[in-house]
């Protein structure tokens, strides 16, 4: 049966945006080099100019970082840092909905995702953390382990205020100062997010906000005043990052690529199996380095699951973001639709079997319908890039070991998913999946206690909980660690 939905938009009166931003250095918005425009993915408007910040506006961020950081923050008993992080937290909730709607104008991603997943999660890291500032003795790194410094971190544009959090708050929770490049297609909310650490009287310098493209984060990278970096982005930037990081005494630490195995057993119930195949996959139109991306389907299931999960992509609807109703929003950028474009027309010329569900695509912005692969082997493309988009490849398997094979046959390791009724089958597989993450009948669940990251190519270190902390701290010679 099909359900119709009249239009349910979220109001954008919330959200005042201005015509142009400055870069957050010091507590206060000042000028940069150049500007550059953000638009909207979904209908291409300009949303507004943002300035684009040179090398010379990042060493001026650098200064006002380390200034913070030695007359102010680092001297700071934990619990007052604790004070300040719980005052953002409670900030980021008391604005959620402004939050919500400007990440989902400036992202493209649906108001349902930006409202349930991306804001709450947001606050709850600031709260989480805002715990630890006071405890960090306690956290098994020895009696009082030491802040790194400046952190320097540069985050990409799929999550882009929940990327904010999950690096801004352990960082000043261990007493360091930030300076935080955000993407070049989403700094709206980092901005505001700049604007909230004014609302909460954050000691200027603590957290900088310099925005811009490529050429920043490389300038952030390189500056010899940052004692850490910290990066979520793709595999093949941040091996360009550990390059530039070596030898140069910086700690590193990297979030990047995935190629996640979603693995359906042939007792898992179908429906259940479904909805987390949906979830894994078509949450944020795909672009999740942890998605689902590799369903592998036992054989003995495969026709029944097949058909279930074309039927449940027959009902996803897709178009405006802002629309209460909507599942799937719009791709962040031409140049990401032109990627997932390339590697799709890549599958079918591999010989690969393409269906797409028969949505609609709006006339503006950047679109891309929910898209199953079939007959895909393992040496296709499809079935070993991450094309971080609405687009599944499925494999098939008849035993638990095939299914293993299967799984950690990738460079990467970042996460993957066990469906089945049986407890002992989700331990087995666990314990023999190379990945940071293992979600056992459900998929894409995060928590701000619980560490996550990757192995092999999707990166290393961990963000979240007390090995999230670790990053953060100097625990050489400690003997706890
Ligand atoms: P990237 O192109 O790698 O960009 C990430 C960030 O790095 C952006 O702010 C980007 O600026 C900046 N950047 C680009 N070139 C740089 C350089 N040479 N030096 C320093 N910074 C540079 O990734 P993306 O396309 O934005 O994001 C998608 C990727 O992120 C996917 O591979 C995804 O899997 C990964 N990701 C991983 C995780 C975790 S937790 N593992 C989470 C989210 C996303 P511009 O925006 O101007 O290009």
């Amino acid at each position: 049966m099909r359900f119709e939905y009249s239009p349910a938009p979220e109001s954008r009166a919330i959200v005042t945006l201005r015509d142009s931003y400055g870069l957050f250095i010091g507590g206060s918005f000042v000028p940069g080099s150049s500007v550059f425009k953000t638009i909207s993915p979904a209908s291409e408007e300009v949303l507004a100019e943002v300035t684009h910040a040179g090398p010379e506006d990042v060493d001026r961020a650098v200064a006002a970082a380390r200034q913070a950081y030695e007359r102010t923050w680092s001297a700071m008993p934990g619990r007052e840092r604790g004070k300040y992080l719980f005052r953002i937290a409670r900030l980021i909730q008391e604005r959620s909905r402004e939050l919500a709607v400007l990440e989902t104008i400036d992202n493209g991603k649906p108001i349902r995702e930006s409202r349930d997943v991306d804001v709450p999660l947001a606050a709850a890291h600031f709260f989480y953390h805002a715990g630890w500032a006071d405890k960090l003795g306690y956290a098994g790194f020895g009696p009082s382990p030491r802040p790194l410094g400046v952190v320097g971190q540069v985050i990409p544009w799929n999550f882009p205020l929940l990327m904010l959090a999950w690096k801004v708050a352990p960082a000043l929770a261990c007493g360091n100062t930030v300076v935080l490049k955000p993407a070049e297609t989403t700094p709206l909310t980092a901005l505001l997010f700049a604007e909230i650490c004014q609302q909460a009287d954050l000691p200027p310098g603590v957290v900088n906000i310099v925005t811009g493209d490529g050429a920043t984060g490389q300038a952030l990278v390189a500056h010899p005043g940052i004692d850490k970096i910290a990066f979520t982005g793709s595999t093949e930037v941040g091996k360009e990052i550990a390059r530039a990081c070596a030898v140069s005494g910086k700690r590193l630490t990297l979030e990047l690529g995935g190629k996640a195995a979603n693995v359906v057993f042939d007792d898992a119930p179908v429906d259940q199996a479904v909805e987390g195949i949906v979830n894994g996959i078509f949450f944020n139109q795909g672009h999740v380095c942890c998605a689902g991306s590799r369903l592998l389907v036992q054989e003995s299931v495969y026709d029944d699951v097949l058909a279930a999960l074309r039927r449940r992509m027959g009902t996803l609807r897709l178009g405006d973001p802002l629309d209460k109703n909507t599942d799937v929003g719009a791709i962040n950028s031409r140049a990401q639709l032109d990627k997932i474009s390339e590697l799709v027309s890549s599958g079918e010329a591999e010989g690969a079997s393409r269906w797409s569900a028969p949505c609609p695509l709006p006339d503006r912005g950047f679109w891309f319908a929910p898209t199953v692969f079939t007959e895909v082997s393992q040496a296709h493309r499809i079935a070993r890039e991450e094309i971080f988009g609405p687009v599944l490849s499925v494999l098939t398997f008849r035993t638990p070991a095939e299914a293993v094979e299967k799984a950690n046959n990738t460079p990467y390791g970042l996460s993957a998913g066990v469906w089945t009724e049986k407890g002992s089958l989700i331990l087995w597989m666990a314990s023999r999946l190379r990945a940071g993450v293992v979600w056992a009948n459900t998929f894409n669940r995060f928590d701000p206690s619980s560490p996550f990251g990757g192995y092999k190519e999707s990166g290393f270190g961990r963000e979240g909980g007390r090995h999230g902390l670790e990053a953060y701290l100097d625990v050489t010679g400690s003997a706890d660690v």
